[in-house]
């Protein structure tokens, strides 16, 4: 495995330059300085020379030159006994002459104030004349000294970042289970991810996602009109943590070609920062490739202007071209989602701390700062803020869609600060409290599950999106208040065991959309457009917390279970496609290979499969799409644009 070098930590990108290209050009630069410094100096005599002239001259012809410049440019023209007139200054009758005497005064101090330093600068050009070889010589070796020396310190100044080490990057390695059971079906997965990836390569490749029955690219409304090659960036680290390398020298070589960002695209940006800059920042922590660090940069300063609102909340879509933002026509109240803009701040703490570049940590925590100040209905946060007014629209609370990785990422970041970051954790605990008191219930016959809260209702239905929560709530036993981890990690194996019967409850094993417990119903979708599975990761990514945490080989069983149901309904000869009713045994596809099924079910998968040694949690965070970022032990380094010491 390859340990990315030490790196210039530059919000700036400062081209690179061949070898010895920078002393070369100092060379001509300062060759150039000496011809300039003599012809100066020419120049400089030669004009004194004239304007000596000019002032040694009869007074009568210089007073006319004199006259015309200045009156041309400033002064009115006085002629004898004539007022002068400024426009809109009423004439005073009697003054004209006290004018005239006055003027006449100016003009000679002026005059005697030039001819004085004209007459300095001949004298200084004389001095320099009479000057030796070698005087002049290392006069200007002096002048040439002064102005590289000046030209280091601008360099050093924009290089000037805070010195930081690069994290801890354990656990890059194979992850043998040992087991060759459990190898075997590892090497499945491994398989399935050859065939998602072969497939989009062959019939895809370069676009954002695969049609995998149409054999073509395919592309939704996040990343606009777009083709950034989703599916390439999101599964690099995918790609590398199973040692796939000629695959992921494949991608790299793609990003490093063809992933441009100046291109006029409106894009979502929540979804391009957990699958891009996610995306990138764990391929460049696990690869070392410089490349995709300065790829993710470039791509965050392009998502920079989706934070100039009223507020500093984030547009939901921005431009990437013309850098303007605005919100998605549905949401409530043209407001800002609460999991969109609550979804940036493990990728943009990891900008700042890369690159140096202050601005990053800033948006993010004056988002926090913000949501800190506001009121919360029954300490719920609500899902609809308007960037405009700073007021929440309609009273919606879900750990579901629209909410679920606001909560995820206030526990990562108290994570990936090393567990520093008690405003995070303090706000979490929170929230889960508020959550656990108004959202989940267990239904009648025993199964936990977390409702919608809808103005002041729950709403007894689950989503797949909230079946992550399980592993939320395993991976923040470890620091809850009051010596609760016991029961977050009950409640996680409770919420995988709700989301495991979802699955199990449908025809082809595979879980819908959403799904109820209401009217003698128990987690089963009732309405048609429910029951569809879109090759999503979240029972899959709780199994792995699950398993990770307790060991029990249940998880396993469940993982795999889930693994051959995928292979069994969802793999077609051009990749892997989500299904429209899970509860029919003759699926119909709707014909998309999502990037997250490459970035994140497999990988999950893969990881359930691998032995713990393999990204340990205890150094690496899992950002909402699956990319692991490493954990920044700060110990006393100020992250740039904090205030405070960690
Ligand atoms: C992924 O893009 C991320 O997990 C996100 O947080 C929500 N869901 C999709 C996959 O279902």
């Amino acid at each position: 495995m390859t340990t990315p070098a030490l790196l210039p930590l530059s919000g700036r990108r400062i081209p690179t330059l061949p070898p010895g290209a920078s002393s070369f050009s100092h060379h001509r630069a300062t060759l150039r300085l000496s011809e300039k410094f003599i012809l100066l100096l020419i120049l400089s005599a030669f004009v004194t020379l004239c304007f000596g002239a000019f002032f040694f001259l009869p007074d009568s012809s210089k007073h006319k030159r004199f006259d015309l410049g200045l009156e041309d440019v400033l002064i009115p023209h006085i002629e004898p006994n004539k007022e002068a007139r400024l426009p809109g200054v009423p004439i005073i009758h009697g003054q004209g002459a006290h004018d005239e005497h006055r003027h006449r005064e100016e003009e000679e101090s002026l005059r005697s104030k030039i001819r004085a330093d004209h007459e300095r600068a001949l004298e200084e050009a004389k001095e320099k004349l009479r000057k030796s070889r070698e005087e002049l010589r290392a006069e200007i070796q002096t002048e040439k000294n002064r102005v590289a020396q000046d030209l280091k310190k601008k360099e050093a100044g924009a290089r000037a970042l805070p010195p930081v080490p690069m994290p801890k990057l354990v656990g890059i390695n194979d992850g043998d289970p040992g087991d060759p059971e459990i190898r075997e079906k590892r090497d499945k997965i491994r398989e399935m991810m050859k065939h998602a990836w072969g497939s989009y390569r062959q019939y895809g490749w370069g676009h954002n996602e695969l049609k995998p029955l149409a054999k073509k690219g395919h592309s939704t409304n996040i990343f606009g009109n777009s083709q950034m090659g989703a599916t390439i960036v999101d599964a690099l680290d995918t790609l590398y943590v199973m040692g796939l390398h000629s695959e992921f020298k494949d991608g790299q070589e793609w990003v490093e070609q063809n992933l441009d960002f100046s291109v006029n695209a409106e894009v979502s940006v929540f979804e391009v920062n957990i699958r891009f800059i996610g995306g990138l920042l764990a391929a460049y922590y696990l690869s070392g490739q410089e490349v995709f660090k300065v790829k993710a940069t470039q791509l965050a300063e392009k998502l920079l202007p989706a934070f100039n609102t009223p507020t500093g909340i984030p547009w939901a879509m921005v431009n990437l071209k013309s850098g303007v933002g605005r919100n998605w026509g549905w949401a409530s109240a043209g407001s800002s989602i609460l999991a969109e803009f609550g979804t940036l701040h493990m990728e943009f703490v990891h900008l700042s701390y890369l690159t140096g570049n202050p601005a990053y940590y800033e948006k993010v925590m004056h988002i926090r700062k913000l949501l800190a100040k506001m009121d919360r209905p029954n300490g719920l946060y609500p899902n609809y803020l308007n960037p405009r007014t700073g007021r929440w629209g309609q009273h919606h609370t879900s750990v579901g869609g629209l909410g679920d990785s606001f909560y995820e990422y206030l526990l990562k970041a108290w994570l990936m600060s090393d567990k520093t970051d008690m405003e995070a954790r303090k706000t979490y605990d929170d929230a889960i409290e508020a959550i656990e008191r108004h959202l989940i219930r267990k239904s009648s016959s025993g199964l936990t599950f977390i409702g919608e809260w809808k103005n002041g209702h729950l709403e007894r239905k689950m989503g797949h999106l909230t079946c992550f929560a399980g592993g939320m709530f395993a991976l923040g036993a470890d620091g809850s208040p009051g010596d609760k981890a016991g029961h977050y990690l009950q409640l996680g194996a409770e919420i995988a065991h709700t989301c495991h019967e979802s699955y199990d409850r449908t025809v082809l094993k595979l879980g819908p959309e959403a799904f109820k417990f209401d009217s003698g119903l128990e987690a089963v979708a009732v309405r048609q457009n429910e029951k569809y599975y879109i090759l999503r990761p979240e029972v899959i990514e709780t199994y792995w917390y699950m398993w990770r945490f307790t060991h029990d080989p249940k998880y396993r069983q469940w993982g795999w279970e889930a693994a051959q149901a995928i292979d069994k309904y969802c793999r077609v000869s051009g990749g892997f496609s989500g299904i429209k009713d899970v509860y029919s045994s003759t699926p119909a596809y709707d014909d998309v290979q999502q990037s997250f099924f490459l970035a994140e079910t497999l990988k999950y998968l893969y990881l359930l499969f691998s032995s713990d040694d393999l990204l340990p949690l205890e150094n690496w965070v899992f950002n909402t799409e699956a990319h692991p970022l490493p954990v920044l032990h700060l110990g006393n380094i100020t992250l740039p644009g904090s205030n405070t010491q960690r």
